[in-house]
């Protein structure tokens, strides 16, 4: 392949993918029109309390109506790809049953029109929005949903497995799994530790339902991959061995309970152990883990920032600067012994420091342990508090030197050995951020939420820059 391309240090190889990402109930409204039904992010963004000024999907920034300007940006700033998720409760409204064929055709005009520019779709499955219907017949800590999920993975993979190749199953099932059923900050925003192990197990488990789904009813050439938000653990002290184990506590909360059986087939021991005080995991059935166990075409990884842990203080109120949000629950079950701490150095409108060898170091360690596998950063990008200037630009200078490092940190992962073939910013628009609606600004592109305009940012012509050229222009470029 193009990956082992002699280049020069600055450039990429020749075939890599510089795209944008988007999920769709955080760019396209229209959350009542042709047959859509409500998901769990419409309950739960409705729920007073649940979002930052109670903001909503409802109109989001009117993607569903506004897609082929959006495409035609695309097309301007020179992308090579636009990975997008499907909502599945515009495809299957009850969570069940036929496609609704209305839905289904807003992708494939998306499609047709990405195609028509030479943009490559990469479709994501599920990125966080299940029919509520599902969520009331238990959610993910219930076994039919996986069953649920495979069948409209072989609804999606007949209707536009023709013209999509790149196919993401799940995005982040981490944060459906833990933000949603542990600390509560996402939908269904219940908080219950036990139950989000159940709903970790059953999103592998549909993960391996669904590209098994998709390859019966697809061509071969297509690709099958899932995005993981693998988190790059580290040790306050790592010299003290309590601080290690509790590294290795939460690399497993994070990664080994979807590596190890998506990968090796099997969930690591450590983590089976570590959590049998909250479940003796009967979850999983004879069978499952060869299920979950399927061949895979690629893998992504999304990447903000590191986590820092150490050993808890047993007495203390340990330091709650990651994972926990505004929640009082943590989304680490059975890891009160570990305590978060703040990555020193700069910071992003998040909170989240700035560390691209973060973003390096996870690279390598997929490429140990998933040999042979082509890799894609699936996500990467910061929110920042922009704004347009007296001359109608927006400036974004510390998003370009955000992008600019971890795009360095790609680079020397490639010449360091991985296979990445593609990167996907994070995110095109300016959308809404989940629990923190329309505050947070992570887009290349700047909505203005009152009058829909779009304005690409200083980052977004940095990045077109690169896209086009397939080497990375000075962090000063623009
Ligand atoms: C991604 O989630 C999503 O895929 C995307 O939809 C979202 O807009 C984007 O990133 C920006 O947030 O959760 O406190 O334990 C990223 C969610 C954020 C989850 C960092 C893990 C670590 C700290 N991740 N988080 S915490």
């Amino acid at each position: 392949t193009d990956s082992t391309t002699p280049v020069t240090p600055a450039a990429f190889p020749p075939a890599f993918l510089w795209g944008a990402a988007t999920s769709a109930y955080q760019i396209e409204g229209a959350v009542r029109e042709d047959g859509r039904t409500p998901s769990i992010w419409d309950t739960f963004s409705h729920t007073p309390g649940k979002t930052a000024g109670g903001d909503t999907g409802d109109i989001a920034v009117d993607h569903y109506h506004r897609y082929r300007d959006d495409v035609a940006l695309m097309a301007e700033l020179g992308l090579g790809a636009y990975r997008f998720s499907i909502a599945w409760p515009r495809v299957q409204p009850t969570g069940r049953g036929p496609a609704v064929q209305r839905g289904l055709d807003f992708y494939r005009r998306l499609v047709d029109e990405l195609l028509a520019h030479g943009i490559k779709p990469a479709a994501t499955l599920y990125h966080w929005d299940l029919p509520q219907e599902l969520e009331d017949a238990g959610g993910w800590p219930e076994r039919d949903t996986a069953y649920r999920f495979a069948e409209y993975a072989q609804l999606v993979g007949e209707a536009l497995g023709d013209r999509v190749e790149q196919w993401i199953t799940l995005n982040e099932p981490w944060c459906s799994a833990f933000l949603g059923y542990a600390s509560g900050v996402h939908a269904p925003g219940r908080t219950d530790p036990a139950a989000s192990l159940r709903a970790a197990h059953h999103l592998n488990l549909a993960h391996g339902l669904g590209a098994k789904a998709l390859r019966s009813v697809m061509p071969a050439r297509n690709s099958i991959a899932i995005s993981l938000n693998s988190a790059a653990v580290r040790p306050l002290s790592p010299d003290d061995p309590a601080d290690l184990a509790a590294a290795r506590k939460i690399d497993d909360l994070a990664s080994g309970i979807f590596h190890g059986p998506i990968l090796k087939g099997a969930y690591p021991e450590s983590l089976l152990t570590a959590t049998s005080s909250l479940t003796d995991w009967s979850c999983i059935q004879d069978g499952d883990l060869d299920l979950i166990h399927q061949p895979l075409d690629a893998l992504g990884l999304n990447y903000y920032t590191p986590t820092l842990v150490s050993a808890a203080d047993p007495d203390a109120e340990g330091p709650r600067a990651d994972g926990h949000g505004a929640s009082e629950h943590s989304p680490w079950p059975a890891a009160d012994d570990v305590a978060f701490h703040q990555v020193p150095g700069e910071r992003t409108e998040m909170g989240w420091s700035v560390d691209p060898t973060g973003l390096h170091e996870l690279i390598m360690r997929y490429t140990r342990d998933a040999p042979g596998l082509p890799l894609y950063v699936t996500e990467n990008g910061a929110a920042y508090d922009d704004k347009p200037g007296a001359d109608g630009a927006v400036h974004d200078p510390e998003r370009i030197a955000y992008l600019h490092g971890h795009l360095a940190a790609v680079r020397r992962a490639i010449t360091d050995g991985a296979d990445v073939r593609g990167y996907y910013l994070w995110s095109l628009l300016d959308n809404f951020e989940w629990a923190y609606g329309y505050e947070k600004r992570f887009g290349a592109i700047h909505v203005d939420y009152a009058s829909q305009e779009r304005t690409p940012k200083a980052s977004a012509l940095w990045y077109s820059r690169a896209a086009k050229s397939g080497a990375l222009p000075g962090p000063e470029a623009i």
